[in-house]
């Protein structure tokens, strides 16, 4: 390290953390720095001066842990990731640094409300759903546990649209998060990077014969990093999340378009910076866009380019000990690009030979796969790779030679299987499949649950598991408890504290504690007022969203999650048509009266669950409507489902639905959030749901729906129409959706929603599973009659939750994948700056 220059810049002596220092603080930034006064109220402002005060604490922090990485030489693990779903950090950031007892000591003296000042703070929704969500959870647990990791990742100007809901469709609306003020970045434009593409590759001779490539002509944008504080739990770690923004050059391309221009080519800057100006808002379904393609290389160059920068600081050009010290964790193969940049820069750059770079690169880089589903598996056209990244193709398809020698000695004459395992797809338009590449580059191969780990291992995956049987490994998910019970739960977390302590904030075991206290009656009644308080936070939600009026004592059932066909808000739907026919029909005996919420976003392009949000605000306006559903039944589609409205309604959900097709749901994190909080889950097999029911019993666990298997099984003759005419049932709801009850105004726009039910090729299979579905439906409103057994089964989730904190996860991946060791920073710490 350049030690030597020590800047004459004293060190203050760091923020204090008593309410006093806080006041102090907060005045400070609000006054002088915003530059705001007192004689008019302005939220926001006041929001900001707040984060600021707790910035700087988090900057203590975030110094502090760097050094201790540095000064042990810790090895670290890079998580690269296209998304990060931080959501909002205020509470978090008081929470982790223990000064929530000091800071409500201090608002409350300067008058202000803490939970008016936390609702300022715009939602950072830079991800889809569960990938980029587990991504956050991730870092959190990385924190907490003291492992040196950093997160790396876009900062996209827009994130996740924001949704409306006009005359029942989704409207998507842009996400300006970052207008108003980004209060918890840092830039650090002293670590930018040139990143190329395009130009042209060009082969030299150095001084001693040795041929080798440049990559020569390129158009270079600029990454310029803004650093995010990662605080760990109360531990004194605050680790770094990265996230990269594209700045166009001050080279101005004068020569092509704009010759002679000097403002047009000013103007045209804007294209370089487009690069990071918004989040692509699919899920599960790649469209093959140049610009993502271009967020990926952006992304992976970047990162590595910035470890080098790094690395070359301290040990100069020798990388004998790099794989030792480095693992580059690629969460999915959205960032998996990085396998052939790295090996780029260590040959083209640092000179390396080729067998000594991929030894380096196939040691530190891991892959987890998050989807089953063959439409989101990335392939990008081998034509659009080489004219944007073309010494970076070159790389791949040398990669590629030498895995298809390496199958064709290993498998002689088995032209089949080298066409299935190859990395670059022949065909009329050639293609680079980027899960090959994330497979043939890595030392670990990884799927998010038990079931979806195995069907990879036989199904997907299946040659590579031959080829290399210990690379792929599981790691189920899980989700940050400090988040999805402590910070979102404070009635619930108080009432577990004060019963067993708060140990279960860093070890989620704890909570098995509970489990005979799920026989106490008075526990019980405890446990029930928080759920009927925390539902009546749902309720004002509703209220505020939708203008609809919910009943407390109805069960909360509950399914949030992005829209789509697997994962049946379909089959839901007609659940509630068949409730609704019972009301007609006065099958009211023992009724159990229920509020139907369901929620998220749809893909812009995806029609058909675009469409589905449509029939469930059709079917939930007819539903309220009709005086005879009053006091027994209600539909909710929940607008602009984020991070920030599941922090209000996990709390108060009386029932999860988990109800994907089988074997399609690689794992599911929801499910987790709402079991700790004490949700029954009603579900298939599949994903994690298998390991839920597993930790809670069958008992107390809702089961509906075929086996992964039984699905495979049935897809050979399957019959929706048979299914149909068999069962009373779901015959009379395909009767009403036809009768066109629910769309009287607009005639057949559900048609390819019954068309689709009842198609032979409806790869969802929702016909199949219904009547299994309502059966179990059946006894969830039994079971919900009995409050007693209902609250203990209750418990007796919370009480089983505890294999689903991401702590467990991430400790697994480092047993296993990563092998770092924990550092202890910030004050108790053996080393002081
Ligand atoms: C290329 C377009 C695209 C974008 C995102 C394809 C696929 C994705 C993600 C893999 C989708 C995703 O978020 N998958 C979810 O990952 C969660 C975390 O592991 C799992 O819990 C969910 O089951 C899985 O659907």
């Amino acid at each position: 390290m350049n030690m030597h220059n020590k800047s004459r810049i004293a060190a203050l002596a760091p923020p204090g953390h008593d309410s006093a220092s806080l006041m102090r603080d907060f005045r400070h930034y609000f006054n002088h720095t915003l530059g705001r006064d007192h004689y008019q109220r302005t939220p926001h402002y006041e929001f900001l001066a707040l984060a600021m005060t707790l910035r700087d604490r988090l900057m203590e922090g975030i110094n502090n842990t760097r050094h201790s990485y540095e000064h042990y030489e810790s090895r670290r693990v890079c998580y690269l990731s296209m998304e990060y779903l931080l959501g909002r950090s205020l509470r978090n950031a008081a929470m982790n640094l223990d000064l929530d007892a000091e800071l409500e000591t201090a608002l409350e003296q300067l008058g202000l409300d803490e939970e008016e000042l936390i609702e300022q703070e715009h939602d950072a929704g830079l991800g889809n759903g569960g990938l980029g969500r587990l991504a956050a959870c991730f870092l959190d647990s990385c924190a907490t546990l003291g492992l040196p990791v950093i997160g790396y990742g876009i900062r996209y100007q827009y994130g996740m649209f924001r949704q409306k809901i006009v005359d029942g469709y989704q409207v998507e609306e842009p996400d300006p998060w970052l207008r108003g003020g980004h209060p918890w970045e840092i830039e650090r434009s002293e670590y930018e990077q040139r990143i190329h593409f395009g130009g042209r590759v060009e082969r030299y001779l150095d001084e001693n014969g040795r041929s080798h490539a440049r990559w020569v002509d390129t158009h270079d944008v600029l990454a310029v990093p803004f650093d995010i504080p990662v605080p760990g739990y109360r531990n004194g770690t605050v680790n770094t999340l990265r996230l990269w923004s594209a700045l166009a050059t001050d080279e101005l391309d004068l020569d092509e378009f704009n010759a002679g221009s000097y403002t047009e080519a000013v103007a045209a800057r804007t294209a370089a910076e487009n690069i990071t100006m918004v989040l692509y808002p699919n899920d599960a379904s790649e469209n093959g866009k140049e610009l993502r393609l271009r967020q990926q290389f952006f992304l992976a160059s970047a990162s590595l380019k910035d470890v080098f920068r790094q690395w070359v600081n301290r040990h100069g050009e020798n990388f004998d000990q790099f794989a030792e010290k480095h693992c580059f964790q690629l969460n999915d193969t959205h960032p998996s690009i990085a396998v052939a940049e790295l090996m780029r820069l260590l040959i083209d750059v640092h000179g390396l030979e080729w067998d000594d770079a991929w030894k380096i690169t196939g040691n530190c880089m891991a892959y987890t796969n998050h989807t089953l589903l063959p439409e989101a598996l990335e392939r990008w056209p081998v034509r659009l790779f080489g004219q944007l990244l073309p010494r970076v193709l070159e790389i791949i398809g040398e990669i590629n030679n030498r895995f298809v020698a390496e199958i064709a000695a290993r498998w002689p004459g088995d032209v089949k299987r080298r066409e299935r395992m190859a990395i670059i797809e022949d065909g009329a338009e050639p293609m680079v499949r980027m899960a090959h590449l994330a497979i043939v580059g890595s030392y670990s191969v990884n799927g998010v649950a038990e079931l979806h780990s195995r069907l990879l291992k036989e199904g997907l995956f299946r040659d590579f598991h031959e080829l290399w049987p210990t690379r792929m490994n599981n790691k189920t998910n899980g989700v940050t408890q400090r988040r999805w019970l402590r910070a979102c739960n404070p009635g619930l977390s108080k009432l577990i504290t004060a019963s067993i302590g708060d140990g279960w904030v860093t070890d989620l075991d704890e909570l098995g504690k509970l489990a005979p206290l799920a026989r106490d009656a008075a526990f019980r009644e405890s446990w029930h007022s928080v759920k009927q308080a925390n539902k009546h936070r749902i309720i004002e939600l509703v209220r505020q969203g939708c203008g609809i009026e919910l009943y407390a004592d109805a069960i909360f059932d509950v399914q949030v999650k992005r829209m789509h066909e697997y994962k049946r808000q379909l089959l839901n739907v007609l659940h509630v048509i068949h409730l609704l026919q019972r009301i007609h029909r006065g099958d009211t005996a023992d009724w159990t009266p229920r509020c139907v919420l369901i929620g998220g976003k749809a893909a812009p392009g995806y029609f058909m669950a675009k469409l589905t949000i449509k029939l469930i605000n059709s079917v939930a306006r007819v539903v309220d409507s009709d005086p005879r559903t009053r006091g027994l039944l209600r539909l909710v589609f929940l607008p602009n489902y984020n991070v920030s409205t599941m922090e209000t309604i996990c709390p108060g959900c009386d029932l999860s639905e988990q109800i994907s097709t089988a074997g399609k749901e690689a794992s599911g994190t929801g499910n987790m959030k709402f079991m700790i909080n004490g949700a029954l889950t009603i579900g298939t097999l599949d994903g994690a749901n298998i390991e839920i029911r597993d930790a809670v019993g069958a008992d107390n666990f809702f089961l509906c729906g075929m086996t992964a298997e039984e699905v495979v099984q049935m897809r050979r003759q399957y019959d929706p129409k048979a299914i149909v005419a068999a069962d009373d049932d779901l015959r009379e709801v395909m009767e009403v959706l036809q009768s066109g009850q629910f769309n009287q105004s607009e005639p057949g726009i559900f048609d390819p929603i019954i068309d689709s039910i009842l198609s032979p090729h409806d790869a969802w299979m929702t016909a199949a599973d219904f009547a299994s579905f309502v059966a179990a439906q059946r006894r969830v409103a039994t079971s919900f009659r009995d409050r007693e057994r209902w609250t203990e089964m209750s418990i007796l989730n919370t009480a089983a939750s505890g294999r689903f904190s991401s702590d467990r996860t991430i400790r697994e991946y480092n047993r296993d994948i990563w092998r770092l060791e924990p550092v202890t920073s910030g004050a108790g710490a053996d080393y002081q700056p």
